[in-house]
């Protein structure tokens, strides 16, 4: 099933399960918040440039050019050097969860392959390469000392990008939980907040000397929603208790990890990646319009806000059961709390909400989400083509994140297109696709967003989670039957002039 699949009722039938819950006792997280009330419009703001007179962009200099993968999903290798069991190893194991049974126990296999990874975003005049660090290769089981060769495993590829002149951009968590911690609690357990502080700590020690910027998190939205609350995802749990529980322990875990890597190398700045997205009610119906207000705090607001406010938006939980619900405790607000060095976003389509049938007391779970019912034309994967959200996610957001840069930490688009009898692969629709989002992020620069880098996703076609190898985000085509051979796609090379002209043309 895909990741943006939350069948018609999953989030209701799933919140069912609160309604039996216990009430509230004393003290809760305060709630005062630093999230926009629901004035979403998809329209222009007064000031902006209308679309119809763009269709250039220079982008301000020094503007960095980037792609990203993460390693679950590139870097195969699933048991070597002393790596540990993750839960996406497990997971692809149940049967019916990943299409055509796929696993990333090979993927593109860049553990062996960093170089030519490498030589690729070189290949691109990319100047920064998003990457993520597998924490069961760090500490197989979640806990104690690093593992030697796991940590030389990241050595190796950052003193490779550094010597071809990429700036080396890695997250701590894209999604690999370490199974040992799930079959411990996973993170509705407030303990994995601890351990992911200590692993974040290894980390900085290790390469904080070389490494200026981290990400923390990527998506805590959707590996925390799909994960926890629609089991599409790894750990494959369907349980509202938990789901609300883990939101709060990857909220702590944000604030312990970021001071974490702050002592271990006082130089580092220190961001984390967000997957935002336009919320629009399905329908004018004042119902719609407050399911969709709800479902927007739970998502593009539960993660952005707690470290910068100490809080969570008001209104998506009850609040006198706020605190029972999350597992908060008195003096969360300082643990919760991070003042970002810098912002990721992550942006790729738009998001309808329409209230439940079901009325379950629950407000940012009385709701039903579509990711693909609009009239908008879709990419491959059925998400709907939308670039004006992009630039009305970043004018919203920013009101959020104030002074911090931006950096977009992925964009992009599944285009399926095979090589052609001449071994091209011409994929003119993500051209299009990055061309049009690209625009829109100009036009959002241009209004005051201060956005200082974009990583297309992906550098490579990779193991795309619940679809397997069957959608292909890459810039490159992957060969998976052929020895792993990479091929540039026409998108690659488009994508290459921009990067190298530092404009849209
Ligand atoms: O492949 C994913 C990535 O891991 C997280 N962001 C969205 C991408 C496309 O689904």
């Amino acid at each position: 099933m895909d990741r943006r699949d939350f069948v018609k009722s999953s989030l209701a039938t799933a919140g069912g399960a609160l309604l039996a819950g216990r009430t509230s006792t004393a003290h809760a997280v305060a709630t005062p918040s630093a999230a926009p009330q629901s004035d979403y419009k998809p329209a222009h703001v007064p000031g902006s440039v209308p679309d119809s007179v763009i269709d250039t962009a220079r982008f301000p200099d020094g503007f960095l050019w980037g792609s990203a993968t993460a390693a679950y999903q590139v870097e195969g290798a699933y048991n070597e050097d002393g790596k540990g069991e993750s839960i996406w190893d497990r997971f692809v194991l149940a049967p019916g969860k990943i299409k055509n049974g796929d696993t990333g126990n090979v993927a593109c296999d860049s553990y062996h392959r960093y170089r030519d990874d490498v030589a690729l975003l070189r290949a691109l005049n990319l100047k920064s390469y998003r990457f993520s660090i597998a924490w069961t290769r760090i500490q197989p089981d979640g806990t104690g000392p690093g593992n030697a060769r796991g940590l030389d495993y990241y050595d190796r590829l950052t003193d490779a990008l550094l010597a071809a002149g990429i700036r080396p951009l890695p997250t701590l968590y894209h999604w690999d939980l370490p199974q040992e911690l799930e079959d411990r609690g996973g993170w509705p357990n407030r303990d994995t907040a601890a351990r992911f502080a200590d692993y974040a700590a290894i980390m900085g020690r290790r390469l904080g000397d070389r490494i200026e910027n981290w990400c923390l998190f990527n998506e805590s939205k959707t590996f925390t929603q799909l994960g926890y609350l629609t089991g599409i995802f790894a750990p494959g749990r369907k349980d509202p208790f938990a789901f609300l529980k883990a939101t709060h322990t990857v909220n702590l875990a944000h604030g312990m990890g970021f001071r974490a890597l702050k002592s271990a190398n006082a130089r580092v700045k220190v961001g984390s990646v967000y997957d935002v997205s336009p919320h629009l009610p399905a329908s004018g119906s004042e119902a719609d319009r407050i399911a969709a207000d709800a479902m927007e705090k739970l998502s593009n607001f539960w993660f952005i806000v707690p470290p910068l406010t100490g809080s969570y938006p008001e209104g998506a939980l009850p609040a006198a059961r706020q605190q029972e619900l999350l597992g908060a405790r008195p003096g969360d607000e300082q643990l919760l709390r991070a003042d970002l060095d810098f912002v990721g976003l992550n942006y790729y389509s738009l998001t309808r909400v329409a209230a439940s049938q079901e009325k379950l007391g629950i407000p940012a779970l009385d709701v039903t989400v579509d990711w693909a019912v609009g009239p908008d034309e879709k990419t491959d994967i059925g998400w709907d083509i939308y670039p004006q959200g992009f630039y009305d996610i970043l004018m919203r957001m920013h009101k959020v994140t104030g002074r911090r840069p931006i950096e977009i930490t992925e964009n992009g688009a599944a285009y399926n297109n095979r090589p052609d009898a001449t071994g091209q692969i011409h994929d003119p629709k993500r051209s299009a696709y990055l061309r049009a989002h690209l625009l829109a992020l100009s036009r959002a620069i241009a209004d005051g967003v201060p956005v200082r880098g974009y990583h297309c996703w992906s550098l490579m076609d990779n193991f795309e989670w619940a679809q397997g190898y069957t959608q292909r985000f890459g810039l490159t085509w992957v060969d998976f039957d052929d020895h792993q051979r990479r091929t540039i796609k026409e998108s690659g090379h488009w994508y290459a002039k921009v990067a190298t002209d530092n404009r849209v043309a």
